[in-house]
């Protein structure tokens, strides 16, 4: 019994160091990156989102995950997207066509708020 424990607690330091060199090895973003993924999470967690102001392509699906204990919805503020109520761990997605920047809130507490930049995947037309 007590080795098992051991073996947590060392698995645990493990997976902590593991965290801490992918923090060294994947520096942020510095707005040039090129093939970004196309699904995009925005967890919603003690009344926040985050990352609270994501910057996306156009043609990114968005995924906003409620991990907090109570209800939220999410709701554009010119209204190209609304949720229903999301409970803990409902999803809501929406796909995002437009370039713009696209400011929403949580219809249940207005004063959460995000926002998603949409921006052209043209950098001159270099995929054709
Ligand atoms: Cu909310």
């Amino acid at each position: 019994m007590k080795k098992n424990h051991r073996l947590a607690a060392i698995c645990a330091g493990l997976l902590q160091l593991a965290f801490v060199e992918l923090a060294i090895l994947a520096p942020l973003p510095a707005g040039a990156e090129s093939a970004s993924t196309a699904i995009t999470e925005v967890k919603i967690d003690n009344f926040t989102f985050a990352p609270q102001r994501v910057t996306v392509k156009v043609g990114t699906t968005v995924t906003w995950i409620n991990e907090d204990d109570i209800p939220h919805a999410i709701a554009a503020t010119g209204k190209s997207f609304r949720s229903k109520v999301l409970d803990t761990e409902d999803k809501y997605s929406f796909t995002f066509t437009t370039a713009g920047v696209f400011e929403y809130f949580c219809s249940l507490h207005p004063h959460m708020t995000g926002t998603i930049v949409v921006e052209t995947t043209a950098g001159g037309g270099a995929a054709q």
